[in-house]
């Protein structure tokens, strides 16, 4: 790999001579490198993106440079920082987004922001309710975006389309897997009429789409060394969505005792003083533009998503771990296990979120 790497660089206009390339980061669908490069010269994120995910990498680095444009002038017009508050893409040097090599692979860079902080579990409630407020900017800064995007990852968090995907990998079984998780499979199947019912309201319009993240967990922030918020990551997912999407997955990650793949199911529940806390600096940030039914629904957003990725983990199981990266065979179940465990505990303590969304949004209307 790290021949192939340094075969990659030069087709990037780095300053400075590149000293190393290491592996960064969990990402569970990329391949993501620091590159250093020498004394006071930048250091850079070199990508190398999952064209099997992403099948449309020109239009997705179209997307992420229409945002990172838009948020940079936002960002300049208040007085922060656009080179540390959001990405910079650092196109190829032949002017393109990504440089594609002779396998075909899409090769894309950013700037490294230096003195920063990623987490891949919210310790504190302070963490989460930076991470909310990060969030719930990130969305405020785009609603007034003029251009559109494209649709680069159809489906990405519609149950209507997860549940056709689902449907005919049942039917197909195609790695001989479906007997041994038959309990798992009736986790699903016993819920799909309550998240299909959440998911017209989207398709009836009253919940609207707005430009959203779509991928929001935690290590996907960055925060400045004094652990407030600095700049949302890994772009590659930014659609047309909702905002509860955002909220939902980010209180998935962010609020769960344990770890998204633990083995020990124990560990794993709902932590409620997160919950709150990253409520709270989400609303700092979004109340002004949620709708009624946006408020309405946040905790059901969190029971949606954390399904939508019981189904998802399931689904790869059963089609032979194709889409995730895996470290051990089982470790999709694995994910599964974990992620139900954090659903059925959302279950239980669920008319206690609705009422911490209820008087927190009640709190900060009286601000
Ligand atoms: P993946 O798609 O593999 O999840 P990310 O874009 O989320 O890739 O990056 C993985 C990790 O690399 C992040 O969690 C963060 O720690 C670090 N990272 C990514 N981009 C930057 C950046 N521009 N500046 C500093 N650190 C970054
Ligand atoms: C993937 O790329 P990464 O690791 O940030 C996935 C998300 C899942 C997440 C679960 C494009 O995110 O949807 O929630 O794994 N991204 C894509 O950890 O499918
Ligand atoms: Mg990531």
């Amino acid at each position: 790999m790290v021949s192939t790497l340094s075969t990659i660089s030069p087709h990037f206009p780095f300053a400075g001579k590149v000293e190393e390339i290491c592996p960064v980061g969990e990402g569970l669908i990329n391949d993501t490198y620091l590159v250093r490069t020498g004394k006071g010269c930048p250091n850079y994120i070199l990508q190398r993106k999952n064209r099997h995910i992403f099948t449309n990498v020109p239009a997705m680095m179209d997307n992420i440079h229409k945002v990172t444009n838009h948020l940079k002038k936002k960002i300049a017009a208040s007085g922060g920082d656009p080179l540390r508050e959001t990405l910079t893409i650092i196109p190829a040097r032949d002017g393109r987004l990504y440089h594609r090599d002779e396998e075909g692979e899409f090769w894309t860079a950013c700037l490294f922001i230096e003195d920063t902080v990623s987490h891949d579990t919210a310790r504190s409630p302070e963490l989460a309710h930076q991470g909310g407020k990060g969030i719930g900017r990130f969305q405020r800064l785009l609603a007034d975006m003029p251009e559109t995007l494209e649709e680069t990852l159809p489906g990405f968090h519609d149950m209507r389309y997860r549940f056709r995907q689902w449907d005919e990998m049942l039917a197909e079984d195609p790695a001989g897997r479906k007997n041994r998780v038959k309990e798992e499979i009736e986790w699903i199947e016993c819920r799909r009429e309550e998240m299909l019912a959440f998911k017209s309201k989207v398709e009836t319009g009253e919940i609207p789409t707005r430009i959203t993240h779509n991928d929001t967990k935690i290590s996907n922030i960055l925060f400045d060394r004094s652990g407030e918020i600095l700049c949302v990551i890994d772009l590659d997912t930014v659609l047309s969505s909702t905002c509860l999407n955002d909220y939902g997955d980010a209180i998935r990650s962010y609020a769960n005792t344990g770890l998204e793949d633990d083995q020990e199911l124990d560990r794993v529940a709902l932590n409620m003083e997160i919950f709150e806390a990253y409520t709270r600096g989400y609303l700092s940030e979004a109340l002004s533009f949620l709708s009624t039914a946006e408020r309405e629904n946040l905790a059901f957003a969190a029971r949606y998503i954390t399904f939508e990725q019981v189904l998802r983990f399931l689904m790869d199981y059963i089609g032979g771990d194709t889409y995730y990266k895996i470290k051990y065979p089982e470790h999709n179940l694995t994910r599964t296990r974990a992620q139900y465990k954090l659903l059925r505990s959302m279950e239980e303590q669920y008319e206690e979120m609705r009422r911490i969304t209820a008087h927190v949004i009640c709190d900060q209307k009286l601000r």
